[in-house]
């Protein structure tokens, strides 16, 4: 009885303690579609000093992404297939990232805004 008494609120605090370390480790996934010519959405923000991960994908034309900056490799965005890449920022402010791929027309134009506070 006693431990059963004991036991319940020490098993409540673990499990309320993991749920909060599984939204610590969680960071924030962003789905962005490329098309000739543009991201979308055109501006997305991320974190200082926290990871970011970009779900990449492309609903028109093969297009790209780097940011040396941000430390974005240069990632190829496919029509029909997701690629996630992964980026911690180390300084605050607005990043324009242009289309890292010669995709047509409308490439000079192309960019997604990044900003990071
Ligand atoms: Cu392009």
């Amino acid at each position: 009885m006693l431990a059963r008494r004991i036991l319940f609120p020490i098993l409540l605090v673990l499990v309320v303690a993991a749920a909060f370390a599984a939204r610590a480790v969680a960071h924030p996934t962003i789905d962005v579609v490329a098309a000739n010519w543009k991201f979308t959405p055109a501006k997305i923000s991320a974190p200082l000093g926290e990871p970011t991960t970009l779900r990449l994908t492309s609903s028109g034309g093969v297009h790209g992404i780097a940011s040396e900056e941000l430390g974005i490799p240069n990632t190829t965005i496919m029509p029909g297939k997701f690629t996630e890449v992964t980026f911690t920022p180390k300084k605050a402010g607005e990043y324009v990232v242009h289309c890292s791929i010669m995709c047509g027309a409308g490439h000079d134009k192309m960019t997604l805004t990044i900003e990071v506070q």
